[in-house]
């Protein structure tokens, strides 16, 4: 097992990624832009190293910057938690090329799933169902674009291979627009992610977004977690998840998670992963992998009872997986609240002191926040402080204690979206569960329309 260990993020995540490692008994070092140098998650930790000024492209994107922090203090391994450079496959190559581990899959599985056409092709070829659409890459003719989409049957969506978390795509209705939305696609593609490669799908109009956890190390061991139900989200930023998805049965679960599991065998995966589907009538739709650990990922570390973060580092160390498949029960249900620093009416982001902060406690309930009475939230970055995990026997049990919990919480001197959650946990709609991709956006276009009548 390593000695220390590297944390190239910040926030809740640098301190979740620490909590793994004392557990493990190793050792310690983050890396901290100006921005976050008083933040108490890096005096935690056993070193710190300033990296740069506060934008993160100065700072926690700084790739040299890192792995030089990586060498001054002898740590053996990075782990890159989510966003920054976690899925990064030339941080990846640059970090083991300079003698460190890298904590996650090796680069050339990051590269191909970074790769939405090269990630689909991959998946299809391993059996997992995918969307309906285009063999590869969308052909240059328009003409050839025309027989693709009449053959897949509107309406379709156009989407970047480069792009990813509903960055650069396009839905189109009609045979009429569909030739303008390819070469505006391509061209916006290749502006912002300097590859112009385009495929079209089937458009599913009201699907919920389900995603399997992987774990796989390099001994052939890959085991599935169960899934995640993120359907509640704004904007293509999740508010709320849980584990499991509501209304999937059993016989689902193991018949997707058992491809999955196939899928990660047949490409070698190393490391914590994500398989998300769309899941519309009764079937599942793969759309992208992820090949990091996620934001949510404690709502299936609560019905496991495994520690992701830690298994991740087991493998990247070259250990085996602490679990086999058999040992994997899920138990009870599991919700998570992302707090964000931000106005829960209109979303612009509200940085500055915390002046009184109060977590919630009691049975089932966990807090990962590095949060605190008189931290000061930086303009700089994403606007979450933190996330509110409520576990239960059942599903009824886990909204009741994430109630009790969000009554309880005190955050003062910002807003945070603490009002929006509430609200949802006495909306029926989310209370019966189930809810599809667009249900959140809806309903807060209508909270919306409400306020303004109002006022
Ligand atoms: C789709 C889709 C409908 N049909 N693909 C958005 C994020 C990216 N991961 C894929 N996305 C979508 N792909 C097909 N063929 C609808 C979405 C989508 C979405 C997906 C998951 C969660 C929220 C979403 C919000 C809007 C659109």
């Amino acid at each position: 097992m390593f000695e220390k260990i590297l944390i190239a993020n910040r926030g809740e995540i640098a301190l979740r990624i620490q909590r793994a490692c004392r557990d493990l008994g190793i050792r310690t070092v983050v890396v901290h832009s100006e921005a976050d140098r008083d933040a108490k998650y890096v005096q935690l930790a056993d070193e710190s190293v300033c990296i740069g000024p506060a934008a993160s492209s100065a700072s926690y994107l700084n790739v040299p910057a890192i792995i030089s922090a990586a060498e001054v203090t002898d740590a053996e391994a990075i782990h890159p938690g989510y966003g920054f450079l976690s899925e990064n496959a030339d941080f990846a190559e640059g970090v083991e090329k300079s003698g460190f581990v890298f904590i996650g899959p090796r680069p050339e599985t990051i590269r191909l799933m970074g790769d939405k056409v090269s990630a689909k092709q991959a998946m299809t070829k391993a059996g997992i169902p995918c969307v309906p659409g285009s063999e590869g890459a969308l052909p240059e003719d328009p003409a050839e674009v025309v027989k693709i989409a009449r053959k897949i049957g509107y309406p379709v969506i156009i989407k970047a291979a480069g792009g990813g978390g509903g960055r650069g795509m396009r839905v189109v209705h009609t045979e009429a627009a569909l030739k303008n939305a390819a070469q505006l696609t391509r061209s916006e593609a290749g502006a912002a992610f300097g590859n112009p490669t385009i495929y079209i799908e089937k458009y599913l109009e009201n699907p919920r977004h389900i995603e399997f956890q992987l774990l796989g190390d390099e001994h052939k061991n890959v085991i599935y977690l169960g899934e995640r139900d993120c359907s509640l989200q704004r904007r293509h930023q999740k508010i709320m998840e849980e584990a499991s998805a509501p209304d999937i049965t059993p016989r689902q679960r193991a018949r997707i998670g058992e491809r999955c599991v196939e899928a990660c065998r047949k490409i070698g995966y190393r490391g914590a992963g994500t398989f998300e589907f769309l899941y519309e009538e009764g079937e599942f739709y793969f759309i992208e992998m992820n090949t990091r650990v996620q934001v949510e990922h404690p709502v299936t570390e609560m019905v496991t009872g495994v520690d992701i973060v830690q298994e991740q580092i087991r493998v990247a160390a070259g250990e085996k997986l602490k679990y086999r498949q058999r040992d994997i029960v899920i138990r009870g249900h599991a919700i998570e609240c992302r707090i964000n620093a931000e106005d829960p009416f209109n979303f612009t982001p509200s940085p500055g002191r915390i002046t009184s902060y109060h977590p919630p406690g009691g049975p089932g309930i966990r807090v990962d926040s590095h949060a605190y009475h008189g931290y000061v939230v930086p303009p700089y970055y994403d606007s979450m402080i933190g996330k509110v995990i409520a576990y239960g026997d059942n599903r009824e049990q886990a909204i009741r204690r994430m109630r009790i919990a969000l009554s309880e919480m005190v955050v003062e001197g910002i807003k945070t979206n603490l009002p929006l959650h509430r609200e949802l946990l006495d909306d029926t709609r989310v209370i019966r569960g189930g809810a599809s991709i667009h249900y959140l956006e809806r309903k807060l276009a209508q909270r919306a329309a409400e306020r303004d009548a109002k006022s």
